[in-house]
């Protein structure tokens, strides 16, 4: 199984070994890699699902039930558990997996952990990639759980389809810290551990703070649940149901169609900028160098920059 038509073949006869060799590849960024891609992007079926909050709210026990939830419908399920302070990969987030490993025989159920690694678009751009391959190969949902509410998971919250924000009492701090706006990426806001005293208050700081959203805005429901002893999550399918019959399927192509376009764009830039750093100043490390010894200033690098590209432009359209 080397080559990318290979790969792709396999995906689509189901084999979890082409699915797990796609993985690798696109998390590698190798050169087939884009191939595979451009070919499963049209294969996607079913919806993404981000699931992001602060570490210990409960979003892995929410997604071990959440797995069951869709098996019990014959769904098959992916998980993509994301943790951008691990540089490892499938040693990253052990915890998690134990506590999914109830489906771990399952043959119907694939998880990845997924930590911070040298793919082109940063951690971001593996997810969506590695979401693909597994939303091609028939996993639906294909559910991302992040650890944070940082940059990262907001990015992440960008591809899926529907996202869920999950918080529990007893933040304090935490949510007071949450930055303006961080509310407005959950489709849902999940009130998590209503089995524990201080719901009531997070309900009310919650429902505060929505009330502070920009109007035109969609407002997130607000539900709660208990991971542990099961309360609220007939609530909680119910409304991703609903959410989920909202987005069609050509809706949710063309829309993530573009996001992918954009991300994409934004890794070239990133790229191209490498490679105009490149032969402006013999590369990053030099020109942090000079900035670092005051003889350049990052106005004059990016100025710099521009203007050798629009330099090569024009050189080009002038053949
Ligand atoms: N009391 C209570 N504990 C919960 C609930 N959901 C999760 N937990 C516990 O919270 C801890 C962290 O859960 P985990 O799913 O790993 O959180 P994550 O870091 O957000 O993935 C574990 O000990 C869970 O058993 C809940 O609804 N109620
Ligand atoms: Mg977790």
């Amino acid at each position: 199984m080397n080559s990318s038509m290979d790969i792709i073949r396999g995906i689509g006869e189901g084999s979890i070994r082409a699915i797990a060799k796609a993985l690798s590849e696109v998390e590698n960024g190798s050169s087939g890699s884009t191939d595979i891609l451009d070919y499963l992007f049209s294969r996607q079926q079913g919806f993404t699902l981000g699931i992001t909050g602060p570490p210990g709210a409960g979003k892995s026990t929410l997604v071990d039930r959440m797995i069951t939830r869709y098996r019990s419908i014959d769904n098959s399920v992916g998980v993509i558990a994301v943790d951008p302070s691990s540089p490892f990969t499938g040693g990253a987030l052990l915890g998690d997996r134990i506590r999914m490993q109830s489906h771990a025989t399952d043959s119907k159920v694939f998880i990845r952990s997924m930590g911070s690694r040298g793919h082109l678009g940063g951690l971001s751009g593996a997810t969506r990639d590695a979401s693909l391959v597994l939303s091609a190969a028939g996993y639906n949902p294909v559910i991302i759980e992040t650890v944070g509410v940082g940059q990262a998971e907001v990015e992440v919250a960008e591809l899926a389809d529907i996202t869920l924000l999950v918080l529990v009492p007893g933040l304090g701090d935490d949510v007071q810290s949450m930055k303006a706006g961080i509310m407005e990426i959950g489709d849902i806001i999940v009130l998590n551990k209503s089995d524990r005293s201080g719901i009531e208050q997070l309900e009310n700081y919650v429902k505060a703070s929505l009330d502070l959203m920009p109007p035109g805005l969609k407002r997130p429901e607000v539900i709660r649940v208990s991971a542990t002893n099961g309360g609220g999550l007939e609530d909680l399918w119910c409304a991703m149901d609903r959410l989920a019959a909202t987005h069609s399927e050509k809706d949710k192509l063309l829309r993530s169609a573009v996001k992918t376009m954009n991300q994409i764009l934004r890794e070239n830039g990133v790229l191209f900028s490498e490679k105009l750093l490149e032969l402006e100043y013999n590369g990053r490390e030099a020109v942090e160098k000079l900035i670092l010894a005051g003889q350049l200033t990052p106005y004059a690098v990016g100025r710099k920059l521009l203007e050798r590209a629009e330099r090569m432009f024009e050189h080009n359209g002038s053949k």
